[in-house]
């Protein structure tokens, strides 16, 4: 085969690289630590971990920074980032966004942690920003329904009952009787601490930053934009009122103003 035609050849066989986004769409991509259930087994406090809580964290933090999304969302061992339709990072190629945010929350998460992980990367598509408000809530509801679990297998492990045990005691058995549960234990679900029961979120916020101008000797205020981590966040309409708001609100400005 002559050189151009293996080129042309080889190429045509990377198969999936002209799969895009769809131009126009509100994007999530969402990350999930794999196999993190062995990962955490030993490692870290069962069901909830602040060392761990904030390892996801800051792994978030590295994917909304590098990947210029709008909100990110961090419950369990997963990550949902979320974009508005302007979002155009390769071109909106799939086989990048899904490898990329796949190898930021590797890099970010095993970096702080010192010890080797994987995630895998997927990649949700809305046609608007109430499909990312059902989205988002979807998750968090998600969040809240692992907890409860969570809490009530542990609490049983807890007292010597078996995997088996504890797994088939809380079958088919109602949200309200879980909360009956903890509680005839001492544990009110309600007063955990929020970030357990409904995740935590994180967004770009602006501030003001103060100095001095040596070209023109003035002092100047800069707007400069840093990343909020909300650790007691809403839940059900004030959280979906939330992520409209911050889904939907202009991007905020960068450009630094003279205070006089
Ligand atoms: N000990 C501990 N485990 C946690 C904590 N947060 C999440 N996990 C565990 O992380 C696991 C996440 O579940 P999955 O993503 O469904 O399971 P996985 O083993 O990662 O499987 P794949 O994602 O399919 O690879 C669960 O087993 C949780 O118990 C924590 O704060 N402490
Ligand atoms: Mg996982």
């Amino acid at each position: 085969m002559r050189g151009r035609d293996l080129e042309t050849d080889m190429r045509a066989r990377e198969w999936f690289h002209s799969l895009t986004l769809l131009p126009g769409a509100w994007t999530i991509i969402r990350v999930d630590g794999r196999s993190f259930s062995s990962f955490t087994e030993r490692r870290y406090d069962k069901p909830f971990d602040p060392r761990f809580s904030a390892l996801m964290t800051d792994t978030a933090q590295a994917l909304l920074t590098q990947l210029g999304g709008r909100y990110a969302y961090t419950e369990s061992d997963e990550i949902s980032i979320a974009f508005d339709p302007s979002f155009n990072l390769f071109g909106g190629e799939v086989e990048k966004l899904v490898s990329i945010s796949a190898s930021i929350a590797t890099a970010a998460f095993t970096h702080a942690a010192g010890e080797p992980v994987c995630f895998d990367s997927r990649i949700w598509l809305g046609t608007g920003l109430q499909d990312v408000v059902d989205y988002l809530s979807w998750r968090q509801a998600d969040a809240t329904r692992c907890a409860l679990n969570g809490w009530c297998y542990w609490t049983l492990r807890g007292e010597g009952q078996s995997v088996r045990q504890a797994t088939r005691a809380l079958e088919g058995t109602t949200v309200a009787a879980k909360n009956e549960l903890l509680y005839a234990r001492g544990v009110n679900f309600n007063e955990l601490p929020a970030w357990q029961r409904r995740g935590i979120g994180l967004w770009w916020e602006t501030y003001e930053k103060t100095g001095h101008d040596p070209m023109r000797n003035v002092e100047v205020t800069a707007t400069r934009r840093r990343v909020h981590i909300e650790r007691d966040l809403p839940m059900k309409d004030d959280y979906r009122d939330l992520v409209r708001t911050l889904m939907g609100a202009p991007r905020e400005g960068r450009s630094p103003q003279p205070t006089q």
